[in-house]
């Protein structure tokens, strides 16, 4: 199982990307909004409990100040993918940063800025998986497949 999260609802309209991708894989997930300034005992006891819950990736979405990623992998040992969200006021380059810049010893593993991130964060997430799910494997490597055949065929 997978788990999304996002610091507000206002991210869901990108996260919504990052689900829909793990719906196509058939990946089974959970997502909450859960915030790492607002919520931050709520976050930690979430997180602390994911891997008693079967979760084996985390992706945590977040704008702005957006600790969520790194909060999050303070909390646990699964690997945490983080989606910086854009923002009004710096386009997202300070949540890239505040989602990249973490310290050596708790890595997050930080994807795009917006929907090519939340949906690189699903498929990466599906690749994690992929490694002990020769079916799942099947499945990326087809949709490898389908993405050449149409970057392929199209016509300028
Ligand atoms: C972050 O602050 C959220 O992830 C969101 O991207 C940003 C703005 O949050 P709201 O003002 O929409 O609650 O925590």
């Amino acid at each position: 199982m997978v788990t999304v999260i996002m610091g507000s609802k206002s991210d869901w309209d990108v996260m919504k990307h990052c689900c829909d991708t793990l719906t196509q894989f058939g990946v089974p997930h959970e997502k909450r909004v859960l915030s790492a300034h607002r919520t931050p005992h709520a976050t930690a006891e979430f997180i602390s409990g994911a891997e008693s819950r079967g979760v084996k990736v985390i992706i945590a979405a977040a704008g702005g100040a957006a600790h969520l990623a790194g909060v999050a992998a303070a909390h646990t040992i699964l690997p945490v993918l983080g989606v910086p969200m854009e923002s009004a006021s710096l386009k997202g380059m300070d949540s890239l940063l505040s989602t990249v810049q973490m310290p050596g010893g708790i890595p997050v593993g930080t994807l795009a800025i917006g929907k090519p991130g939340a949906t690189n964060a699903a498929l990466l997430a599906v690749a994690i998986l992929a490694t002990n799910d020769a079916a799942l494997r099947d499945k990326l490597r087809a949709f490898r497949e389908e993405q050449s055949k149409k970057v392929l065929a199209e016509t300028l």
